[in-house]
């Protein structure tokens, strides 16, 4: 069978991205709708070598449609709910519906089968969050997870096409000589770390640190595991980075751990030191696994494990996601109900 497939803020990075995935995995698309801010309608986007013109996102861009991808952003308030009215099976990028008890956040190599549960919207979770939850299902089944604690190094594409044209201005500009004017970032971004995603809340950690935490949670159906997160933006374009430190309920050695992760779909180990193999932005961009490396015991606990975790944040960490959802839907079977 093939699907009516609409994708909202498809002119956007994460937008783009799913078109690709859809086109790389031949996903079975039967009519493709591609929509999104008037600001951008009327573009003109190509899949399977045939061109579409983007239209406005109005509640009518959803009859007769099965699946909806929303690539994120205020849309998804204002028209995934309707959507799903619809009987069109919601797919949302954004953070609003995330920890919503009524829709399922998945990754589906961590919490397959929560694509079931779902009422007509199932949530993709943030970028950093699907990134690591992965290698950290595979340590959790073997060995339990009593802790974590995380520190990222988020590339700009997080921030979409304006943070891949902020890094690039940025760093002309400071080569140049020129003046470095912030606009997406809340500093110049070109040499420089900012400790910042999102805005800051309680206990002074940003929104995408206690992402991380609760989404986590969800994924993981455990809040009993302890977990702590520092993020912070890097100039990099595409793929996000992650080192890892984990305490476990049970020993296991390096040696185990690599093994685990070897066999744990999704994930690529790519860890030999003696030749210099470590994951790295400029390998894993473009691709879809999450890569891991630099696997070590904690030298400074009996039961700890040392990751270095990186993964392109637009396809797995969010367009590639966003389509497995979508074959699980569809290998369920539990489309919208109409
Ligand atoms: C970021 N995770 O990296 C957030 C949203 N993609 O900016």
């Amino acid at each position: 069978a093939n699907y009516k497939v609409i994708i909202v803020g498809a002119s956007g990075a994460v937008g783009q991205e799913m078109l690709q995935v859809l086109d790389e995995r031949n996903f079975p698309v039967g009519d493709l709708k591609l929509c999104a801010t008037a600001r951008s309608a009327g573009k003109k986007m190509l899949f399977k070598g045939k061109t579409y013109t983007v239209e406005e996102t109005t509640p009518d861009s959803f009859d007769g449609m099965d699946i909806a991808l929303f690539a994120g952003g205020a849309a998804s308030t204002e028209f995934g709910p309707l959507a799903a009215e619809k009987g069109v099976v919601v797919i949302d990028n954004s953070s609003h519906f995330r920890l919503d008890p009524q829709v399922p956040l998945v990754v589906p190599e961590v919490n397959p089968e929560d694509v079931k549960e779902h009422k007509g919207i199932i949530a993709n979770p943030n970028c950093s969050t699907i990134i690591m939850v992965v290698p950290l299902k595979a340590i959790y089944d073997a060995a339990g997870v009593k802790r974590v604690v995380v520190s990222t190094y988020q590339a700009v594409s997080g921030a979409g096409a304006e943070g891949i044209t902020e890094l690039t201005n940025h760093t002309r500009a400071a080569l140049d000589g020129g003046q470095v004017v912030p606009s997406k970032f809340q500093y110049q971004i070109a040499f420089n770390l900012i400790p910042h995603i999102d805005v800051f809340q309680e206990m002074d950690y940003t929104k995408e640190e206690w992402k991380m935490v609760k989404e986590t949670h969800k994924i993981l159906h455990d809040d009993t595991v302890g977990i702590t997160a520092t993020t912070v933006r890097v100039p990099v374009y595409r793929s996000h980075s992650e080192s890892v430190n984990i305490e476990t309920e049970r020993k296991i050695t390096a040696k185990e751990a690599k093994e685990i992760l070897a066999n744990f779909p999704g994930v690529i180990v790519q860890d030999n030191p003696s030749n210099k193999e470590y994951p790295m932005p400029l390998y894993t961009s473009g691709k879809d696994e999450v890569f891991v490396g630099r696997i070590r015991e904690d030298n400074s606990l009996d039961k700890g494990l040392n990751l270095w975790v990186v993964a392109d944040q637009l396809r797995k960490g969010a367009a590639t996601n966003a389509v497995q959802i979508a074959e699980l839907v569809i290998k369920y079977g539990c489309l919208g109900k109409r």
